[in-house]
C-alpha cells in the first residue's frame, strides 16, 4: 500500500515539472506573500496589510512593461510610447511581416483571415487554441512566417522546401521530421535525425525551458553538477523560487515551500484522485 501511494507521488511530481502554457510566467503581486518576496520593481508592499500589490501599467519603463508577466494586462504601446492596459487582441494589428508581434501580445495570435495584401496589415485576435503557437490554419501563412505553427486540430504548419509553401503536417512526434530545415529546434534536435528535447540536451546558456511537441506545455530545466535537468521546484529555496520558475512559481511562508501560482483543473483533479485513493486504501 505504502509502495503504491509513492508511486503516484511519483507520478505527481512529474505532472507537476510540466506546465501547462497558462501556468508559465503567470505569478503576479498577489502571489507574493513576503516583504521578501514582494518585487519593487512591478509591485507595491503595504507594510500595514501586509500585502503586495501590483503597481499599475502606466508605471513602467518599456523595458519593465515588456517584462511583466501577462498577469499584469500592460503591453507597451509604440506609438504613444507608454505603457498600457491591455484590453482585446482584435485592438492591434502589424505589419504582414511583424504578423509574430500579436502572440507578443496577451494570449493572441495572427488573424489569418484578416491579413491585407494592399494595406500590408494583419489583425490580431484571440487564441483559437493553447498553444504557444496557434494559428487558425496554415495556408495564406507566408512561407517565411511558416514556423511550426499548431492548428485547432493538432497539426502543423511546416515549410515545404520545394513548393515554398506552408503546409499542413499530421506530425505526432519529433523524427516525423525528415530534414534538419524541417525538424523544430524549439522541441526536438538535430543529431543526424530529428528527436525530442529534454533538459539534458540544452547548452548551459539555454538550459532554462523546452516546450512540448504542440507548443501547449513547458518543462523547466536548471544547471547543476556541470549539466542541465529538470528543475524539481519542490526542492528550492525562498530565495530561489521566483528567478528559477521564470515567475511561475512563489514562496508559500505558510507551507514553507514553493508552489506553483497558477494552478491548473488537471492538477486539483489527481489531486482529490490521489485523496480518494488514499482514503480507499486505508
Ligand atoms: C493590477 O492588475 C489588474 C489587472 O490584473 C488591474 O485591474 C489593476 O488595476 C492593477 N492594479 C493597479 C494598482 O493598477
Ligand atoms: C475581443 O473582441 C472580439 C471582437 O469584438 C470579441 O469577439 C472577443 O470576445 C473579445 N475578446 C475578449 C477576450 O474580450
Ligand atoms: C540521436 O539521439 C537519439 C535519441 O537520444 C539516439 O537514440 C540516437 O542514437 C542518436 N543518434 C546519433 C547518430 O547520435
Ligand atoms: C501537457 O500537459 C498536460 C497536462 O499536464 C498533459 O495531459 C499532456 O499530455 C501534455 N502534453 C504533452 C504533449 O506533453
Ligand atoms: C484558447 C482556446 O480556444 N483553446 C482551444 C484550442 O483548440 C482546442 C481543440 O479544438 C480546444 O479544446 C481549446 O479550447
Amino acid at each position: 500500500m505504502i509502495n503504491m501511494i509513492g508511486f503516484l507521488l511519483l507520478v505527481i511530481e512529474t505532472q507537476t515539472i510540466t506546465l501547462e502554457l497558462n501556468q508559465f510566467y503567470e505569478c503576479s503581486c498577489e502571489h507574493l506573500l513576503t516583504a521578501q518576496d514582494c518585487l519593487i520593481t512591478f509591485c507595491n508592499w503595504n507594510n500595514n496589510e501586509e500585502k503586495c500589490s501590483n503597481k499599475s501599467c502606466n508605471e513602467f519603463n518599456q523595458g519593465d512593461c515588456q517584462g511583466v508577466p501577462d498577469s499584469f494586462g500592460c503591453i507597451w504601446n509604440y506609438n504613444s510610447n507608454e505603457c498600457q492596459n491591455f484590453k482585446n487582441c482584435s485592438d492591434y494589428s502589424f505589419p504582414i511581416t511583424q504578423a509574430s508581434n500579436c502572440y507578443g501580445l496577451i494570449k493572441c495570435q495572427a488573424n489569418i483571415d484578416s491579413i491585407d495584401q494592399t494595406a500590408d496589415t494583419v489583425k490580431c485576435m484571440d487564441k483559437s487554441n493553447d498553444s504557444a503557437r496557434s494559428i487558425a490554419k496554415c495556408d495564406q501563412i507566408p512561407y517565411r512566417d511558416c514556423e511550426w505553427l499548431v492548428t485547432d486540430d493538432n497539426k502543423k504548419c511546416v515549410r515545404n522546401i520545394q513548393t515554398q509553401t506552408c503546409e499542413t503536417k499530421t506530425i505526432n512526434q519529433c523524427s516525423d521530421y525528415k530534414t534538419l530545415d524541417e525538424c523544430d529546434m524549439n522541441t526536438c534536435y538535430w543529431n543526424d535525425s530529428c528527436n525530442s528535447l529534454d533538459c539534458s540536451k540544452l547548452s548551459e546558456k539555454n538550459c532554462q525551458f523546452y516546450f512540448s511537441f504542440d507548443s501547449k506545455n513547458i518543462t523547466l530545466c536548471t544547471w547543476k553538477d556541470n549539466q542541465c535537468v529538470e528543475l524539481e521546484p519542490e526542492t528550492l529555496q525562498q530565495n530561489q523560487c521566483l528567478s528559477y520558475t521564470i515567475y511561475s512559481y512563489a514562496w508559500n511562508p505558510d507551507s514553507e515551500s514553493c508552489e506553483v501560482c497558477q494552478k491548473s483543473n488537471l492538477q486539483e483533479f489527481i489531486f482529490c484522485r490521489l485523496i480518494l485513493l488514499a482514503l480507499v486504501l486505508n
